[in-house]
């Protein structure tokens, strides 16, 4: 008696024994299911946000191409908040419910481009070297830098101007790849024109606080042949250094001065060259005295694209520098995905 009951008792124990196996291996199990659920949801989630992203650079491609037809069928031969790759991110999108895209769409003329203040491997006009130092002042004060650094801007100008201009020597005197020489790994300085704004990053004196500071002023396209900044299409702290005077004596737009261009646009007026001879045009001497340097470009063929896709919790992020001078052939310049 006593025999049996010890048996049944292990049978008990062993009964016991499997059944937490067991359910310890079917919660093991559901952990897993849910994990790779999770995980393969996840992984839709990325690819579908991803290709909505490429999707949005496809639309931005096709509104400038629409774009460039408008004005050769008769439409004002200039960029402006009316166009319709500005209007992109309005745009109302047959996009299903639990995904988003923001389509950005910037001419690259709304930004300084620092190629443009060169000219066959040299400075073009000396109100170069004196607008890059205003340009470094207002960006440092603007990020306060100077609070844990002190900045040489006419320093940092000359360095810059070194950096792109032809010729070996400093304009401090001796040779330009100096420093250059001196780093590990040495490398010298390129004597053409910036490829992207992070190259700045390697003139001498420029630090990476400095370089942040600097983007949301300048852009380095189109890299030959590029003019002055679009007082159309450019943002407030753009229009804030529209150098601007007579006779040489320029100076950076003072932020009245910035508020009066933006009053105009929002009046709907378009600002134009002087030479501009259109009923729909406001000269923009009327807004911004004297002469502006670089003189501004009205027309661009190359746009900066950002396409911001959502999906769930996922979000991708495509950068894209778009070139449309052939419509036939339009040119990706720069591509980057976050
Ligand atoms: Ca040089
Ligand atoms: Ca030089």
């Amino acid at each position: 008696m006593s025999r049996r009951r010890r048996e049944s008792g292990v049978v008990l124990v062993m009964v016991l024994v499997f059944m937490l196996l067991l359910v310890s291996s079917v919660a093991t199990f559901l952990r897993r299911a849910v994990l790779d659920k999770t995980i393969v949801e996840n992984r839709d989630a990325v690819a579908r946000a991803e290709a909505l992203a490429r999707g949005g650079v496809q639309l931005a491609v096709a509104l400038l191409l629409e774009d460039r037809l408008r004005e050769s069928q008769g439409g004002i031969r200039a960029e402006t908040p009316r166009d319709v790759w500005a209007r992109a991110e309005s745009l109302e999108l047959p996009i299903p419910e639990d995904a988003a895209l923001r389509l950005r769409i910037e001419d690259a003329a709304a930004r300084l481009n620092l190629n443009a203040l060169f000219k066959d491997g040299a400075p073009r006009d000396e109100a170069a070297e004196a607008l890059l130092i205003d340009l470094l002042e207002r960006a440092i004060d603007e990020a306060e830098l100077d609070a844990q650094h002190e900045y040489d801007t006419r320093e940092l100008a000359r360095n810059l101007i070194d950096w792109v201009d032809a010729d070996d020597l400093s304009l401090r005197g001796g040779r330009e790849d100096d420093p250059y020489e001196r780093r590990e790994p040495p490398y010298r300085a390129a004597n053409r024109a910036l490829l992207t704004v992070d190259e700045l990053r390697l003139v001498d004196g420029f630090d990476a606080p400095l370089v942040d500071a600097l983007r949301p002023y300048v852009t380095v396209h189109p890299y030959a042949g590029g003019e002055g900044i679009n007082p159309n299409t450019a943002p407030p702290w753009v229009l804030g250094i529209l150098y601007h005077g007579v006779a040489g004596d320029y100076r950076l737009a003072t932020p009245e001065l910035a508020e009066d261009v933006i009053r105009a646009r929002e009046a709907g007026q378009l600002l134009c060259d002087e030479s501009a001879d259109d009923p729909a045009c406001t000269p923009l001497s009327q807004a911004v005295p004297g002469e502006v340097f670089p003189p501004p470009s009205f027309v661009s063929d190359v746009f900066l694209v950002s396409a911001e896709a959502r999906v769930r919790e996922v979000r991708r992020t495509v950068q894209v520098t778009i070139d449309r001078s052939d419509p036939t052939q339009i040119q990706l310049l720069s591509w980057r995905v976050q």
